[in-house]
């Protein structure tokens, strides 16, 4: 049963249906649809869909535009129904960015979403978001993390932009950096130098709690 929702939120957002999703999201939330598992395999996966289709050159820009706000309309009924893991102990603060020349948002605020609700403080800085302004911003906030995403493979060399920086001003020492987005590979991650990418949401809070918390397997420099 819950299953069927999860290919119906995937096929409300290959059909663009703004209108429709958000009551879809609620019936399959009424009828024990795992709202992650709404968001990943059902929403995220229709877009991933609708992209490929685009790059393919058999979709334009106002279908993706579409696509992306059913899925936005989607998210708002799940995402605030994702179990939050409270934890006692002292919140660790991550800094959240996309970066410069990227607007992309919609895996950087899941990945938000996620470790909000694994215990995190996050301070998402939004999207287009310069080297310069998310290291003093996270020198400000005194991130133990910066996390950045960056969905496409022009807006990726900012990443190496914002290590080279933050080695210059020698802060590698007190955060830890980490990177991801559909483009970003484990390899694109070493080769820059960042403390480790994931390749979802639910796999960047693992990250984050390996890097933070010293779990086993954490990817190390
Ligand atoms: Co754009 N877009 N887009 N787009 N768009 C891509 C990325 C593209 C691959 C589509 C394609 O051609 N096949 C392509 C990039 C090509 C390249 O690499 N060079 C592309 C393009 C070209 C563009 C424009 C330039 C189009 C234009 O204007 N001609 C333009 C970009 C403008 C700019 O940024 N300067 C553009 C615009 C848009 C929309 C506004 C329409 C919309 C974004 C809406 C928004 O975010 N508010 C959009 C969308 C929706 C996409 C696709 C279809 C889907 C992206 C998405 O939201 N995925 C995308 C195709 C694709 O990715 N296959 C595409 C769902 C999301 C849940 O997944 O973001 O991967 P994702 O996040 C995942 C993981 O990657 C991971 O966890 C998330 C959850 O599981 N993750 C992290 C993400 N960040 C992480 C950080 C971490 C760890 C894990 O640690 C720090």
């Amino acid at each position: 049963m819950a299953e069927d929702y999860v290919a119906r939120l995937k096929q409300a957002v290959l059909e663009y249906d703004m209108e429709g999703v958000a009551a879809l999201a609620q019936d399959g939330l009424d009828h024990g649809l795992d709202p992650l598992q709404g968001i990943e395999d059902g929403l995220a996966a229709g877009i991933r869909e609708v992209g490929q289709r685009f790059g393919a050159g058999e979709l334009f820009l106002p279908e993706l535009v579409m696509a992306a706000e059913t899925l936005r309309a989607g998210v708002a009924i799940l995402q605030p129904r994702i179990p939050k893991n409270s934890g006692a102990r002292k919140a660790r603060r991550v800094l959240l960015a996309t970066v410069q020349d990227d607007i992309h948002e919609i895996g950087k605020n899941l990945v938000g979403t996620m470790l909000t609700a694994g215990g995190y403080e996050v301070v998402d800085l939004g999207v287009n978001q310069s080297a310069e302004e998310i290291l003093a911003k996270a020198e400000e906030t005194q991130a133990d993390v910066v996390a950045v995403s960056a969905l496409m493979t022009t807006s990726m060399p900012r990443m190496r932009e914002l290590l080279r920086l933050a080695d210059d001003r020698k802060i590698r020492d007190r955060m830890r950096f980490i990177v991801g987005g559909a483009p970003v590979t484990d390899e694109f991650s070493q080769k820059i130098g960042s403390d480790g990418t994931a390749p979802d949401a639910a796999e960047a809070v693992h990250l984050v709690r390996r890097l933070l918390d010293g779990d086993p397997g954490a990817q190390s420099r």
